[in-house]
């Protein structure tokens, strides 16, 4: 079982990016500041304590998952744009290109774009998630250029008992044929306040919590900023407007999922909070 590569957070960009690019995936140590870690508890803490476990079981039935994190703390930017997430991010996925505009070859190069945000609490009993690509919510092919790279940062201590997330790393290098299994994954271990960067074509999943102690994290996800609608319809047509027209229109304008899951609101179809406004925010709190 091969050992994930840690590093300081002063380390140098070009070296995170080199590991990342070689083994799929790095843990930073001290990732955050005390202020913000605390300030993520406060905030987000008793909103996991008041959210029910999930009802899929892909999303784990005694794991608690909470969205939207923008809305419930103010406490996220300095984990958004941390230098080496967000400089590993940019240097890996803005990769210049070009198009032909009729004789002109014209440079362009894409931006990267917020994806989700979720706390994820994995209770004391959960077993393993199924290892997967998190790229493949875009139906990517590999190898091939990264679109995305995601962020989990430890809450509480991540030990191999507790359900520290599982990770096969150089498994961004395999074709598509090739099924993953939890022999090869890593689990990686970290105190709280560090943080595992990982590439959207690598296998991993949540770990199974064997303690009687939860393991709680916060997730965030950098994509290719090209993976979207052209028109950006949410700002483009207001939501009256949009209740006026046909439900198959408004699912066209992006009020729909896309398989195998994008487009989410609060993790269900957005087009069930466009007709209910009431739901929101859906917060899928205890009873
Ligand atoms: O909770 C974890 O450690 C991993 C979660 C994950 O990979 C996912 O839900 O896509
Ligand atoms: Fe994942």
């Amino acid at each position: 079982m091969a050992e994930l590569t840690r590093v300081k957070s002063d380390a140098e960009l070009d070296d995170v990016v080199e590991i990342l690019e070689r083994e799929g995936s790095v843990i930073i140590e001290d990732y955050v500041d005390d202020v913000t870690f605390q300030g993520l508890w406060a905030d987000l803490g008793p909103v996991l304590a008041d959210t029910r476990h999930s009802e899929k079981g892909y999303d784990g039935h005694l794991t608690r998952r909470v969205s939207s994190l923008f809305r419930r703390t103010t406490h996220l930017t300095p984990v958004v744009t941390q230098p080496l997430y967000l400089g590993a991010s940019r240097r890996i996925m803005e990769v210049p290109s070009h198009m032909w505009v009729g004789r002109a070859r014209i440079p362009v190069t894409p931006n990267i774009q917020l994806s989700a945000t979720q706390a994820i609490q994995i209770d004391p009993g959960q077993g393993k998630q199924p290892l997967h690509r998190d790229d493949s919510l875009h139906l990517r092919r590999h190898p091939g250029p990264t679109s995305r790279v995601q962020l989990m940062l430890a809450l509480s201590e991540f030990t191999a008992a507790n359900g520290a997330t599982l990770v096969i790393p150089g498994s961004h290098h395999w074709d598509d044929e090739r099924a993953p299994t939890y022999a090869e994954a890593t689990p990686a271990a970290m105190p709280a306040g560090s943080a595992l960067l990982w590439l959207g074509g690598v296998y991993h999943g949540g770990g199974a919590n064997t303690t009687d102690k939860p393991r709680t994290s916060l997730t965030v996800s950098l994509d290719l900023g090209n993976l979207r609608q052209e028109e950006n319809q949410f700002l483009a047509v207001p939501r009256e407007t949009v209740l006026a027209l046909p439900e198959e229109v408004r699912r066209l304008l992006g009020y729909d999922r896309c398989p195998p899951g994008l487009g989410w609101y609060e993790m269900e179809d957005p087009h069930i909070v466009l007709e209910n406004p009431e739901a929101e925010p859906a917060i899928r709190t205890a009873d």
